[in-house]
């Protein structure tokens, strides 16, 4: 059977190889895409073991990434929350605000919790701070509010490893939290635990939300993605749950790196009727596959809940 999502011959697109200063991997890229170009908020791992952000652009979205060489977050900045690195950014055009939000994961010693910040230019932040202490991550918010609320997906530990949302006035403050999508259960390739992927797509059915599902196999995660629809209006209510995963590890990069048997994905955007979803492959590089928004639609109504 023919799959939906269909891999870039580019793969990897990004490796270490390709960063300006030595670096151990890069992988789980926030995205943005500008139009003329494609941004992308690389998650690099230093030889420290660190993680911090740093943009890297391409005209095409494929080829020719001119990579910067300061971070745009880093752990150096002093942030005490951000000690030991930042992570896995998922980055959101909000109309209302006329501003980019990055919603990332700050990790320090206390563990990793989730932190916001706002930008217009990707040259210059200003951070809104840390919004759900440890441990907690995954978060990506919706581009717009609901009745004057921000609303943000995230995924808190002790949560039993499913996703939750939760309503904000300004950003800062957040409430009306409750779990969106659990965790299925034994054999199910998101039986263990599930995470935003990338923030939910507004489609004439619903959100459609790109997520990670994880698997143990003998002891190790497999990190697979599949997706979901929630009711435009009320989104915390699922509408549709695909049955199936829509990628999975199989190429080399893929089951091959740091964390082999990864895909993890954390940006992606539509354009003419295509998906584009970048991925980390296996902790080690960032990789590309695309589908058509029909088709994905499709699968993710196999089985109304
Ligand atoms: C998750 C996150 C991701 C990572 C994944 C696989 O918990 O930390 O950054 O890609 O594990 O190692």
């Amino acid at each position: 059977m023919k799959e939906v999502f269909l891999r870039s011959e580019q793969n990897p697109l990004i490796t270490a190889a390709d960063m300006p200063y030595l670096a151990n991997t890069v992988f789980n890229a926030g995205v943005a895409d500008l139009g003329d170009e494609v941004l992308l908020l690389l998650r690099v791992e230093s030889c420290s073991g660190r993680s911090h952000l740093i943009v890297a652009r391409s005209k095409d979205g494929v080829t020719d990434w001119r990579i910067e060489d300061r971070a745009l977050l880093h752990p150096a900045q002093g942030s005490p929350h951000e000690s030991n690195g930042v992570e896995d950014c998922r980055i959101t055009w909000v109309e209302e605000l006329k501003s980019w939000v990055l919603a990332y994961t700050a990790y320090s010693d206390q563990g990793p919790g989730v932190a916001l910040a706002k930008t217009t230019d990707f040259s210059s932040v200003e951070r809104i701070g840390l919004v759900f202490p440890p441990d907690d991550k995954n978060a990506a918010l919706f581009p717009r509010t609901f009745d004057g609320l921000f609303a943000i997906l995230h995924r808190p530990s002790a949560g039993g490893g499913s996703i939750w949302d939760s309503f904000s006035p300004d950003l800062m403050f957040w409430g009306k939290s409750e779990m969106l999508l659990p965790v299925r259960s034994g054999p199910w390739w998101d039986g263990l635990r599930v995470g935003a992927g990338l923030p939910p797509i507004e489609t004439e059915e619903g959100w459609l939300l790109i997520y990670h599902g994880v698997k143990a196999i003998a002891g190790r995660p497999l990190y697979r993605i599949g997706a979901v629809l929630l009711d435009l209006e009320e989104p915390r209510r699922v509408i549709a749950r695909a049955r199936r995963w829509l990628l999975n590890p199989q190429e080399h990069y893929e089951r091959a790196g740091d964390a082999p048997n990864v895909i993890f994905t954390c940006g992606g955007f539509v354009r003419s009727g295509v998906l584009w979803t970048y991925y980390g492959a296996a902790d080690s590089s960032i990789c590309l596959a695309r589908a058509r928004m029909s088709d994905v639609l499709s699968v993710v109504k196999e089985e109304r809940v």
